[in-house]
């Protein structure tokens, strides 16, 4: 009965060029997997995305594997879930290439993560960086998506990409579903550990700030005692004057689902010796039987490679419609 009623479509990539985060869980991942049960759900796995910096083969072939094993270990289901990788279906850079013909370069010049990584990678600036929002936009409206769970960075990118369908809908009629960005309420923008004020990312120079999903327990806690915090002692949320302290108990929240308040009142009294370890160790409860599991699906590859082949097929069968309906629409003779 369940299956006869057409679901709405959530659509989510990582791109594969490190070691997924802490940051990348509770910012995405752990989203997804709460909206599986009522959205129709396909993840990708953003490989094209990844050569916008120098990516040695090797590790760009096995962070793509790692990450889809971590995809599944984290509750996706690949019986439910389609999981693909990008570069397995070729419609994503046709598609790109004709809604390039329709995104500014003013548009594309303002984007946040554009003005950071060029600022951040001084030497190689490159077309592919310029234009990484819209792949990203051909990535989404290939799949009639209806929202998209990210983090707090890539809402600007979505935002984008609803504009640049907004227009191709104005020129050729009715042709792709607009779709929206999905935040969490906590998490969407976890912050270094070392550098509380700066997003914790698995691409940083140092991972001293980053928790890995792939980190040990020993790790983890080593991680979360050498945590910046303030010269106070009290554990209290205040974003603006006390960013070290909101990170750890946004963390701390997100992995034990307690209200600000109540890690509040938890603490109180007790001081960062206390604190610090505890988020520690809830992070560890939380990403243990991840870990576990996402190396037990590595050690699979044919499994792997099933699922990924099987992914790509399904993508494959929805991107080529669209991508169809578009080259009639904008004049493209029909392939006999
Ligand atoms: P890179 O360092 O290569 O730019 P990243 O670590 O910033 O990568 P992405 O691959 O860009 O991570 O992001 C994957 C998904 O996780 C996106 O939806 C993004 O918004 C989310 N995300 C990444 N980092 C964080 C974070 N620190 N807090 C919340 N969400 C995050
Ligand atoms: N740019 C995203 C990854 C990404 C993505 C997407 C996210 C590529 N294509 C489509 C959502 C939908 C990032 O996390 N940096």
């Amino acid at each position: 009965m369940e299956d006869n009623v057409k679901k709405l479509i959530q659509y989510s990539a990582i791109k594969p060029t490190g070691s997924l985060t802490l940051g990348s869980y509770l910012g995405a991942i752990k989203n997804w997997c709460g909206l599986c049960s009522e959205y129709s759900s396909i993840f990708c796995i953003a490989d094209m995305h990844s050569i916008t910096i120098r990516m040695d083969p090797a590790v760009l072939r096995r962070n793509t594997l790692e990450q889809l094993a971590y995809y599944i270990a984290s509750g996706l289901d690949p019986e439910k879930c389609i999981f693909y990788i990008q570069s397995h279906v070729h419609e994503h850079a046709e598609l790109s290439w004709v809604l390039g013909c329709y995104s500014m370069f003013g548009e594309l010049s303002r984007m946040t993560q554009f003005k950071d990584k060029s600022a951040k990678n001084a030497d190689n600036i490159n077309g592919g960086l310029f234009t990484y929002p819209v792949l990203m936009a051909a990535d989404i409206l290939l799949y009639n998506t209806d929202i998209v769970p990210v983090g707090e960075d890539q809402r600007q990118h979505v935002e984008l990409c609803r504009d640049i369908a907004n227009r191709f809908n104005g020129v050729y009629g009715e042709t792709f579903k607009l779709p929206k960005a999905v935040l969490p309420k906590v998490g969407a923008k976890v912050m270094s550990l070392t550098e509380p004020d700066k997003k914790m990312s698995k691409s940083d120079d140092s991972d001293a700030g980053s928790i890995l999903l792939k980190d040990t327990d020993e790790v983890i806690m080593r991680k979360f005692k050498r945590a910046v915090t303030d010269c106070e002692t009290c554990v209290r949320f205040d974003a603006e004057n006390k960013k070290g302290v909101s990170n750890l108990m946004a963390i701390y929240s997100c992995v034990t689902g307690k209200s600000f308040d109540e890690i509040e009142r938890e603490f109180d009294g007790k001081g960062y010796g206390v604190f610090k370890p505890a988020v520690g160790e809830a992070v560890c409860d939380t990403l243990r039987p991840i870990r576990e599991e996402a190396n037990r699906i590595l050690a699979d590859k044919a499994y792997l490679e099933s699922v990924y082949a099987e992914g790509a097929r399904k993508a494959s069968q929805i991107a080529s419609r669209t991508l169809s309906k578009v080259y009639k629409k904008v004049g493209f003779v029909k392939k006999p």
